[in-house]
């Protein structure tokens, strides 16, 4: 039989690596197909449909990452194929108040995302990067700015999930959820990650902000998520 296959950016976390905690951590056999965001191989299979499930190539109907095939069928939207395995592995609920709230977890992230496929992080990155093309540029701090904003207000809502609930995982449960997962990428990639492509003063900021503002947040994030996930963690992650 065919292993199920994730197919996403090896070199960042963003929506693939939550997926990925969820297969290892159920010890699935899968295929991590991975490729770097600027390679060859994925831009010629992107021309080529590889990632496309729907013959009409609708927008919104697939062509980003990550996919997921299992059996044939190929899974796309990351937050859809989180529930589909999580509900598979004991990383969901079938109660409906805490799918609720395991729901909106996962949807906060993707809200301040504002649902693109390019997010402050890689913009942040971008224009760094690549500062002398002009319209990417961060010369009046704007990505920045973005960066900083995106990072506090996920961290200070996820400090009033845990204020509110009270338990050690950010839905109000006693073990870890997809909401979880699809949280904790965000910090786990990009600001607890010595080999973060974001700069250690950066990096730094971010600590101190969430110190001074959401300690309970930074608790979960060091005391809670990052023991849990340090064997399933990709190496190699920038951001
Ligand atoms: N809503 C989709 C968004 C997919 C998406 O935009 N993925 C990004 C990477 S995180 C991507 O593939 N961007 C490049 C592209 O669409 O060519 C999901 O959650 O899966």
């Amino acid at each position: 039989m065919t292993k199920p296959r994730l197919t996403y950016f090896g070199d960042i976390g963003g929506r693939g690596e939550p997926i990925r905690f969820v297969l290892k951590l159920a010890n699935v056999d899968f295929e991590d197909d991975l490729f770097g965001a600027k390679s060859e191989e994925y831009a010629s299979r992107k021309a080529k449909g590889d990632f496309n499930s729907n013959p009409t190539k609708l927008k919104g109907t697939g062509g980003g990452l990550p996919v997921y095939v299992e059996d044939g069928t190929l899974y796309y939207e990351s937050n859809a194929i989180l529930r589909m395995l999580g509900m598979k592995h004991g990383f969901y609920s079938t109660d409906p108040a805490t799918a609720w709230e395991i729901d909106v977890c996962m949807e906060k992230v993707e809200q301040v995302w504002k649902h693109a496929g390019f997010t402050p992080m890689t913009l942040y990155l971008v224009a760094r990067t690549t500062a002398k093309v002009d319209s990417l540029a961060d010369s009046d701090g704007e990505a920045t700015a973005n960066l900083v904003a995106m990072y506090t207000e996920l961290a200070e809502w996820g400090e009033a999930q845990l204020k509110k609930h009270g338990k050690p995982f950010l839905a109000g449960t006693d073990s870890p959820t997809i909401a979880d997962f699809r949280y904790i990428v965000q910090f786990s990639d990009s600001i607890f990650n010595e080999g973060s492509a974001i700069d250690a003063k950066m990096r730094d900021k971010i600590k101190a902000m969430m110190d001074d503002k959401t300690p309970d947040f930074k608790k979960w994030v060091e005391d809670t998520m990052l023991p849990l996930l340090k064997d399933v963690r990709t190496p190699g992650i920038l951001w």
